[in-house]
């Protein structure tokens, strides 16, 4: 057994006979009454998902095993010549929760190389979907395809005990993990470059090898995409993918059908899809004026038109946080120093400046600061990677990290199938009338 199974085995094992001790003593316990406008209101802040790997708090934002995004980019061990941290270090500190050391990372590095190869079957698939069909939508087809690799399918088939899923879990997740960067590198040469693919290079690590695979080899690319590839990882248990990714989980099915039903819920533009929707209003902000170096009014005339016509500022606002999205600060610090002469990015940094007064004075808006779509695309439009309709899938990449070391720690910890408890409009009424 590797040293990180026989870790994330050792500390699964100890902390399930503790929780179980716990629920079995104070399982009784009241944590808190839900408001009829939160059962209406999708759920906001009622606590019913249990997510190890981050936790998210609406003040100060993220943070991953206790550890905030500038703590990560100090601890976290990098790659020669390179500032920002490895992903692969964060996946480690999510699974088992300590810091790996350069030697564990480099490990992990290979391990994921080893485990990369695609089905063949997959790129079938791809090639049947035709040339336009969204990236997601190519994306999350190639992984559910990938369901015939699954260990956890197999050896459920064979008659596996109930205390065994976690391992076959840990085998799919770090299998799946290890597959997507080429499998999404495919999608994005197939679509955006007439299918002219490049190999992998087995000398890099995980994002370098996918930003390789992309066609972009500037080493900054490279630092972006392992920064990029981090900060996208996981963002508690809440949110919409990654509390599909758990609900589909819960049924026991495997982590390629539970990641995939994750995307579909990432590719929707209230959630992941707002990072294409980001670049796109600020590439028609530039074609309606006709310039790339736009005023703050011009700038504050078209946020107000987009709101007059009914629709929402991509890039801003959030279901929990309540201040700018330390993961916009992180891509801001990233772009202040190496391209901070980009129109593209100022614009994005003009936009900081106008929309929050803009969408305080709307009078509804619980949160008027940029998430973590505001940023990214300006940075990947710099680097020549202009085609927005790909942005989904780059997060979709990171977000395996963490939900599927949280997809272990749920195996582990043999939680339940989900079964919240739904209600209509008269169980409503009868509320009301009772109180
Ligand atoms: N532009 C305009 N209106 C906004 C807004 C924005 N960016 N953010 C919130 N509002 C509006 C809501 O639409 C809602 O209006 P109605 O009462 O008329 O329906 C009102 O303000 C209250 O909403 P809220 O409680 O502040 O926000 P929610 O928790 O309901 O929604 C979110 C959160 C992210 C869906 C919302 O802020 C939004 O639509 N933002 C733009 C899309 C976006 O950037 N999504 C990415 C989020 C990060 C991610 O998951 O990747």
């Amino acid at each position: 057994m590797s040293n990180l199974k026989e870790k994330f085995f050792e500390k699964s094992s100890k902390l399930k006979v503790e929780v179980k001790s716990a629920l079995k003593e104070h399982g009784g316990k009241i944590v808190g009454d839900v408001k009829l406008s939160q059962v209406f209101g999708g759920m906001r802040g009622v606590p019913s998902l249990v997510w190890e790997t981050s936790k998210l708090d609406s003040e100060e934002g993220i943070r991953f095993r206790g550890l905030s995004i500038p703590e990560l980019r100090k601890q976290l061990p990098t790659r020669e010549g390179c500032t920002e941290p490895l992903p692969e270090g964060l996946f480690w500190l999510m699974l088992v929760g300590e810091v790996p050391t350069q030697a564990e990372v480099d490990w992990l590095s290979d391990e994921w190389e080893r485990r990369s190869a695609i089905p063949e079957h997959t790129y079938k698939v791809l090639e049947a979907l035709p040339k336009d069909a969204h990236p997601m939508t190519q994306f999350i087809m190639a992984i559910a395809s990938m369901n015939s690799e699954s260990e956890f399918v197999k050896q459920y088939a064979a008659g596996m005990s109930k205390h065994d899923y976690w391992d076959p879990t840990y085998e799919d997740a770090m299998n799946l993990i290890a597959k997507l960067p080429a499998v999404a590198a495919y999608i994005y040469r197939r679509n955006f470059h007439g299918g002219n693919h490049i190999k992998a290079d087995k000398s890099l690590d995980w994002a370098g090898n996918y930003a390789h695979m992309l066609g972009i080899d500037n080493p900054d690319f490279k630092s972006l995409m392992r920064l990029y590839l981090t900060i996208h990882a996981d963002h508690e248990g809440g949110n919409a993918s990654a509390h599909t990714a758990h609900l589909i989980g819960s049924t026991l099915s495997d982590v390629y059908l539970s990641y995939s039903g994750a995307m579909d819920s990432l590719a929707g533009p209230l959630h992941g899809l707002a990072n294409q929707e980001v670049i796109k209003f600020i590439f028609e902000m530039i074609e309606k004026s006709g310039s790339e170096v736009l005023t703050n009014d011009q700038v504050k005339k078209f946020v107000e038109d987009t709101l007059a016509s009914g629709r929402v500022i991509p890039g801003y606002g959030h279901a929990v946080l309540r201040q700018p999205d330390p993961r916009f600060t992180a891509q801001r610090l990233f772009a202040e120093s190496y391209i901070k002469d980009s129109n593209i990015v100022k614009l994005v940094w003009q936009l900081f400046e106008v929309v929050p007064p803009v969408l305080e004075g709307l009078g509804k808006v619980k949160n008027p600061w940029p998430n973590v779509d505001a940023h990214s695309g300006a940075i990947l439009v710099h680097y020549g990677l202009k085609e927005y309709q790909y942005y989904t899938v780059l997060f979709g990449v990171s977000r395996a990290l963490g939900v599927l070391a949280s997809a272990c720690w749920s195996r582990a910890m043999g939680f339940p199938l989900e079964r919240p408890k739904s209600v209509n409009t008269d169980w409503m009424k009868s509320i009301i009338t009772s109180a």
